[in-house]
């Protein structure tokens, strides 16, 4: 038997979601579920090269969070587990798959691949191969805002920052130092940690001396949540609250989510350390299962309106790669370009 933390079932009669919020949130989900299912599929067959980390069963934490954010203004800061964020902040698919396949028509232009995504447009701060690397770059995105609005006198400066980070990057010290400084100066910055229990093959709970994240927020003098990650409308309602607290000045929040990765921790791991029954009992937990039985159970929507909505999403991830296929390869003589800000 596996024994797993528990927590208050999220009271879904406590909130209001319209049709289109509904709709909008599933296909958020279910275009990061099987964008990541065909980067499966063309890693093996040969497309994509280093390592490639995949999101699946993660993705109610971004689209919970990175929906309750304004897009195109808010910054988001996330990992080498970064093409869903990436494709919840709008970058669009073509792009993202181009990236992978390494192509000059890819977000970071063909140079960054799988890990290190990027969009200046989307506010996109980037995917990083270090662990633990995107929270001091948010943090300082955060403090540039509070220093524009509050010693600048830009009222226009309102943006907060959302940092998506793992159970074992809370164990880092950049954590603990950036966390100190946002709650110090009352940064607009949402840290999110996505505890899905393992680091590679590390259990959280042999890594760590308190392994409830978000208690670690207490001794920063800072607001700590923790929430039911396989539930995006619970993910949605925390970060509605953290989002409305940083945006008043009240500073920043660390949100830690419970979830689990359906898959290994890249495409090139065997995924042999974790037990069945713990992938079991996660896996009937699956994020998209739960919406669409919530949107049919309500009579928000009708199971053709969400198969409509797949059907879509796979006509979106087909073109996405032909248009990656039929991309030029970088030059090889600006193979450096892209690397210095002038460029
Ligand atoms: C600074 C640093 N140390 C070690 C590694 C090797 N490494 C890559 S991923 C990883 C596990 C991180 O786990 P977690 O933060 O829980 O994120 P998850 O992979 O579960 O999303 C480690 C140790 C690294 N990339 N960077
Ligand atoms: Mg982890």
């Amino acid at each position: 038997m596996v024994s797993e933390r528990i927590l208050p079932t999220f009271d879904t009669m406590s909130i209001q979601l319209s049709k289109d919020e509904g709709l909008m949130l599933y296909e958020d989900m279910i275009l990061g579920r099987l964008f990541e299912d065909k980067c499966a599929e063309m890693y093996y067959r040969g497309k994509m090269f280093g390592f490639v980390h995949l999101y699946n069963g993660q993705e109610a934490i971004s689209t919970g969070i990175i929906k309750a954010l304004r897009s195109g203004e808010d910054y988001i800061a996330s990992t080498y587990r970064d093409h869903v964020h990436a494709l919840s902040c709008g970058i669009p698919p073509r792009e993202i798959m181009a990236e992978l396949f390494g192509k000059e028509t890819g977000c970071s232009k063909g140079r960054g691949g799988s890990m290190h995504l990027f969009s200046k447009k989307h506010r996109f701060l980037g995917g990083y191969a270090f662990v633990a690397e995107g929270i001091p770059v948010a943090t300082g995105a955060a403090f540039q805002n509070k220093y524009r609005h509050q010693v600048m006198g830009d009222d226009n400066a309102d943006q907060v920052t959302a940092c998506f980070f793992g159970d074992g990057a809370s164990n880092n010290g950049q954590f603990y130092e950036c966390l100190n400084m946002a709650a110090l100066w009352k940064l607009p910055i949402i840290y999110v940690v996505e505890n899905n229990k393992w680091a590679i093959g590390m259990s959280h709970d042999r890594a760590t001396s308190q392994p409830e994240i978000y208690k670690k927020a207490s001794v920063f003098n800072m607001v700590g949540v923790e929430v039911d990650g396989m539930d995006v409308l619970a993910v949605r309602q925390v970060a509605k609250e953290a989002v409305a607290r940083a945006r008043a000045g009240e500073g920043p929040t660390l949100i830690e989510a419970l979830t689990y990765r359906f898959r290994g921790h890249s495409l090139a791991d065997p995924d042999e350390l974790r037990k069945l029954d713990e992938k079991k009992f996660w896996e009937q937990k699956d994020p998209i299962q739960k919406l669409s039985n919530y949107l049919i159970n309500q009579n928000i929507a009708s199971q053709t309106e969400l198969d409509t909505i797949q059907e879509k999403v796979k006509i979106i991830i087909d073109d996405a790669v032909e248009f990656a296929e039929n991309s030029p390869d970088p030059k090889t003589n600006e193979l450096y370009r892209y690397v210095f800000t002038q460029d």
